[in-house]
């Protein structure tokens, strides 16, 4: 092997772990709710191909408001999935839908498109 070879090979082995690294980590979006003067903990999540955040950190007992804003209309982004909540919503095209939750258990509630397919994380600590 001569030098430009070593090289090749080391930015394929480069690029093969950082497609790795994105797949199992770069893709997860961690967001801290936002405490508003009402005391609301607002997060505003985009809805295209996946939920961005899709990891959304919020506390015990203080109302959390999502508003999802869904930026495309794929058909499989159409329904949003909360099972912990009971909660199982329309999202319409280009459009903001609120979702209100009160979290009164500590833990890691995940939240689908109504085919279990994208899929995101309320943590609530
Ligand atoms: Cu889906």
């Amino acid at each position: 092997m001569d030098t430009s070879q070593i090289l090749v090979t080391l930015g394929g082995v480069g690029l093969a772990g950082f497609v790795v690294w994105y797949f199992f980590f770069g893709k997860r979006q961690t967001t801290t709710a936002t405490l508003t003067d009402s005391g609301v903990q607002e997060v505003a999540v985009t809805v295209k191909g996946g939920y961005s955040p899709d990891v959304i950190e919020v506390v015990k007992d203080k109302p959390v408001r999502l508003k999802f804003y869904r930026d495309e209309t794929s058909s499989c982004s159409e329904e949003l999935v909360f099972g912990d909540f009971s909660i199982r919503r329309e999202l319409p095209a280009f459009e903001t839908t609120v979702i209100n939750i009160l979290p009164t258990k500590t833990g890691t509630f995940e939240f689908t498109c109504g085919m279990n397919m994208l899929r995101g994380k309320l943590v609530v600590r």
